[in-house]
Order: C-alpha cells, then sequence, then structure tokens
C-alpha cells in the first residue's frame, strides 16, 4: 500500500485524494461534469483496465466496467464518485474503490465467475448540480422523467440539456434504460456509515435494513427591496426576516416530529448588496422522516408555519426496506453484522425498486459526514472490502 497506508487511505482512495480539492470550502467539491467530475471518470477506467474490466458508459451518464461480456443476472457493485459541496472523500469513492479491489482480489484467484460482474459508478448522485438526488439512478430507473430532468437547471442557470451538449453529452437519450436494467440480478453498494450508528457496537461492518424517505424543496420570501439606510423599521416588507423565523420554524417542525430531520443547507439573498434589504429570499429545505407519509406530513406543518410566497419540490426520494433474501445472503457471507437504517439517501435506493438490493457499511469514526472531515479507519475500511470479496464470492 505504500505511500497509500501511510495517509491512512485505500490506494485508490489516496490515488484521487487531490482531485477537485475545494481550497473555499475544504474537503472535495465533485460535481457533474466539471473538471474533477472527468478527472475521476478517467481515474474510474484507468482503475478498471488495470484488472481488466470492460468499461461503458450509458446513456444517463453512469459507468460500467463488466468483468466478462454483459449479461442477464449480472451482480453489479459500486456506488458514485461526485461529492456535496465542500464533502469528504469517503462518501462515494469508497464505495467505488472497495468493490474494484473486491474483484481484483478474486479475479487473480484465477476462479471464472458464474455470472457476469460489473462494477459501477452512478452520475450525480449528490444532486450538487442540478438539485436532484440520485439522478443517475433515477434516470436509469425511470424513477424521474426526462423532460423534467432536462428543464434543470443549474446555480448558474445552465439547463442540464445545455450542460451536456458542452461536454457533448446526448441528452436527448437520457430515460430509463430497459437493456442495462435487464442485465442486473442484483447490487450491493458498499458506503461509509453517514451517522454514529456503528460507534458503539464494535463492529467496522454493518448492513442495512432501510432507507429514510426525504426531498428537498425550494423556498422563496419575496419583499420590498430598500434602502437599509432610508427605510424606517415600521416601513419595512423584509423578506430575511421572513426566511430567520422560518428556519427557526422548520427546526421545531422537525422536533415536534420525533427521529424526522429537517435542513437549511443554502440561503441566497437577492439582490445580495450589505446595505440593502433584500427583494426576495431564497432557501434550500431537506427534509427526512421514517416514511413517506411522515415526510410529507412534516413538510406541510412546516409550509403551514412559514407561509412563503413559493414552495417548491425538486427532489423525491420515497422510503426504502431492502431486500430481506439478499441481506440473509449477506449475513450468511459476512456473519452477524448489526443491521442498520440509513439517514442518507443512496443510488442503491433507487435500484431497491427494481432489483434485488443490499447495503454493507463501513464504520465512521465519529459519524461526520458531507463535510471534509468525514474519515474511516484504513483497518475498517479493509474489513469492508474483505466483507464485499466475501459476499461476491457467495454470489458468482
Ligand atoms: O443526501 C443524501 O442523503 C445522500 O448523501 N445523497
Ligand atoms: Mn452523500
Ligand atoms: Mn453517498
Amino acid at each position: 500500500m505504500g505511500d497509500a497506508a501511510s495517509s491512512g487511505l485505500l490506494e485508490g482512495l489516496h490515488e484521487i485524494s487531490s482531485v477537485g480539492r475545494d481550497r473555499h470550502r475544504g474537503g472535495y467539491s465533485r460535481h457533474l461534469w466539471d473538471p474533477a467530475e472527468f478527472e475521476l471518470r478517467e481515474w474510474f477506467a484507468s482503475r478498471a483496465e488495470k484488472i481488466g474490466l470492460e468499461v461503458e458508459t450509458d446513456r444517463n451518464g453512469n459507468i460500467w466496467a463488466w468483468w466478462g461480456p454483459p449479461g442477464p443476472d449480472a451482480l453489479v457493485i459500486g456506488s458514485h464518485l461526485d461529492s456535496v459541496p465542500g464533502g469528504g472523500a469517503f462518501d462515494g469513492p469508497l464505495g467505488v474503490e472497495s468493490a474494484f479491489e473486491a474483484v481484483r482480489r478474486i479475479k487473480a484467484t484465477g476462479i471464472l465467475p458464474r455470472r457476469p460482474l460489473a462494477v459501477m459508478a452512478f452520475a450525480e448522485e449528490e444532486g450538487s448540480r442540478f438539485g436532484v438526488a440520485c439522478l443517475g439512478s433515477q434516470l436509469l430507473t425511470g424513477a424521474i422523467s426526462p423532460e423534467y430532468v432536462r428543464s434543470l437547471r443549474d446555480e448558474n442557470g445552465v439547463s442540464f440539456a445545455d450542460a451536456g451538449r458542452r461536454v457533448g453529452f446526448d441528452t436527448d437519450r437520457i430515460g430509463r434504460d430497459d437493456m442495462a436494467l435487464s442485465r442486473i440480478g442484483l447490487f450491493i453498494e458498499l458506503h461509509v456509515e453517514q451517522g454514529r450508528g456503528l460507534i458503539n457496537l464494535g463492529s467496522p461492518t454493518a448492513i442495512a435494513s432501510r432507507i429514510l424517505a426525504h426531498g428537498r424543496w425550494t423556498l422563496t420570501f419575496r419583499g420590498q427591496g430598500n434602502h437599509a439606510g432610508a427605510t424606517l423599521m415600521s416601513d419595512r416588507d423584509d423578506p430575511m426576516v421572513s426566511a430567520a423565523r422560518a428556519v427557526l420554524e422548520v427546526q421545531q417542525a422537525a422536533l415536534d416530529f420525533p427521529g424526522s430531520r429537517a435542513t437549511v443547507g443554502r440561503m441566497t439573498a437577492l439582490p445580495g448588496g450589505a446595505n440593502v434589504i433584500p427583494s426576495s429570499v431564497t432557501m434550500s429545505l431537506d427534509a427526512r422522516a421514517s416514511s413517506d407519509e411522515e415526510t410529507r406530513a412534516l413538510v406541510e406543518t412546516i409550509a403551514g408555519r412559514v407561509r412563503a410566497t413559493e414552495f417548491v419540490e425538486n427532489s423525491w426520494s420515497p422510503e426504502v426496506h431492502f431486500d430481506r433474501a439478499l441481506a440473509e445472503t449477506v449475513t450468511r457471507a459476512i456473519g452477524d453484522v448489526p443491521v442498520l437504517p440509513s439517514g442518507a439517501g443512496h443510488d442503491a435506493g433507487v435500484l431497491a425498486a427494481v432489483v434485488p438490493t443490499a447495503m454493507i457499511f463501513v464504520r465512521n469514526p465519529d459519524g461526520v459526514s458531507h463535510a471534509p472531515g468525514e474519515y474511516a479507519e484504513l483497518d475498517d475500511c479493509l474489513a469492508g472490502i474483505q466483507a464485499l470479496e466475501d459476499v461476491v464470492r457467495s454470489l458468482v
């Protein structure tokens, strides 16, 4: 492992440890079709070719690396390579690198798999550029309409369609890909645990039982733009004040629904001058709860309490319950490890709607994720690879 071990990272993660570093936010910013993401796509291809896998990119931008010819009932393992703004090094890439390493080890034994096998990386899992979670896997499975996706715009107002055209990606072809789906027999995703679930359980790995329902909304508060000095407090219609009250209402509503989560991660004032009362303020809302119904009820409660001028849904991911039979297969292969729910969404959650799916979590020593400090101990990462390798061996 050389440098990688001294860096406390798996070899493959060490190779990309400088890709997409965000000097302003810290951590990494790797978003769909930006230079860093293209560099990661090249890393994926070189990692695959090094172990003799054939690489192809599907019509939705997801990348597949096949061991043998693509075929039906394939075992597919992988995750994503993109990040949130200022994200950590493990969320996504750990799952892709662990998949490559598990395949490399099995290939080195000389066995020939009884079924096709692919390692994959889904496109835009974080939805950091176009605002929709798991964009690549949702397009693949038909969970989202291609027309809606083509109309999405990034924070610079560039549409998905135009952004794709600029990088030579044909966005006319996006949408449910029955041929690709027909090849997938099972999907298994390894992921760093995003939370503190494994910290006190004495196990480096766990499997996932379910994923909370979650969605994203944009709230807009409109007021009267005006002069910060000339406008008496009694004469103001200041949307920043409404938005500030709304943030507190969001927090209180989540507390009123025990176990739910609601987050305002971004707030933008227009025009944004320090001596200007804004004319409008937009803010993001990320809301999550155990069930679809509870999440909808939470968001309705928030909507009733904040009186936004506009309240628009951007992304919706229904609750997920992973396949019991596959979970038992995984447990037989890796032993009796803890079973944890996931507050974080994953491509495995989207695939679960169409094929049997499972997730293996790797211990996160302090639970921090979606932040520069996100990490996993090398020994726990190696335990995760061993678990994935054992599961793959039992299935190919
Ligand atoms: O937002 C999520 O839960 C995931 O990290 N995309
Ligand atoms: Mn994430
Ligand atoms: Mn992730």
